[in-house]
């Protein structure tokens, strides 16, 4: 089976998000005159719940705090501006080999993708300012406001397989995170995981290849990535043999 398409994740994955996200998410709580504040400990158990909405919702269950959904929407938009401003700041770098990455299979005529939880005003913040201008297009989006239901859930991939047009075995998913993994492996597509500084130790059993990121131990290319679509145990490296760090 033939590689078309590769298909990202974006926050972990794309770059490291989560602590531009965890700390808009608490500039937002106290501008609105809020005691709230996630420590990176807490933030880490709260990213099981993907998407920011949702996450703010559980995080005030969990506190036995009321608030409706309107302000909760409130409180997520002016995070999200906060998120925006910081990217557009330079507080967040694409990780190692991304770039190349997506850039070897635009030349190679492959599909490029991008399957996501976050909201699509972060993805254009972060395509704006943090990718080389080069490799700003991609063949389809589909973001946190285009599922009813989110990582775990297939919804997003399925997505994007349709809009692509392809079946899930000519695609390989780049992710970070248990709940990206599920997604992408639910819906029958070979992941790689690159983990995440919020997602390392969690369970990738599911995943095809796990690697600190896309350039160490060695650059993942698109020969490396035909190869786990063809030869599902053709990984040279695993879980195991990642050093830290
Ligand atoms: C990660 C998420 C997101 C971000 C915050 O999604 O769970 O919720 O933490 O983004 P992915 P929003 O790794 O699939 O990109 O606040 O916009 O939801
Ligand atoms: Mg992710």
């Amino acid at each position: 089976m033939p590689l078309r398409a590769v298909i990202f994740d974006v926050d972990g994955t794309l770059a490291e998000t989560e602590e531009a996200h965890r700390a808009a998410f608490n500039r937002a709580f106290a501008e609105a005159g809020h005691c709230w504040h996630w420590t990176v400990d807490a933030y880490r158990d709260l990213l099981r719940v993907t998407g920011g909405q949702l996450r703010i919702r559980a995080y005030l269950d969990a506190i036995g705090e009321a608030a409706t959904p309107d302000e909760i929407a409130l409180l997520h938009r002016r995070k999200n501006r906060i998120y925006a401003d910081l990217v557009e700041s330079g507080a967040v770098q694409l990780r190692p080999g991304v770039a190349r990455l997506i850039a070897e299979a635009r030349r190679a005529g492959l599909l490029v993708a991008i399957a996501t939880t976050t909201s699509r005003s972060n993805i254009d913040a972060l395509l704006a300012h943090a990718l080389p201008q080069d490799a700003v297009r991609f063949d389809a989006i589909f973001a946190g406001e285009d599922v009813t239901a989110k990582k775990p859930d297939p919804e997003v991939y399925q997505k994007v397989l349709a809009a692509l047009g392809i079946a899930a075995g000519d695609a390989i998913a780049i992710e970070d995170s248990r709940n990206g993994l599920l997604a992408a492996t639910a819906c029958g597509i070979a992941t790689v995981i690159t983990p995440s500084v919020y997602s390392a130790g969690e369970d990738f059993t599911e995943a095809r290849l796990v690697t600190p990121d896309l350039e160490r131990p060695r650059a993942i290319d698109l020969a490396a990535l035909a190869r786990l679509i063809d030869e599902p145990d053709s990984a040279e490296y695993a879980v195991a043999e990642i050093p830290d760090g």
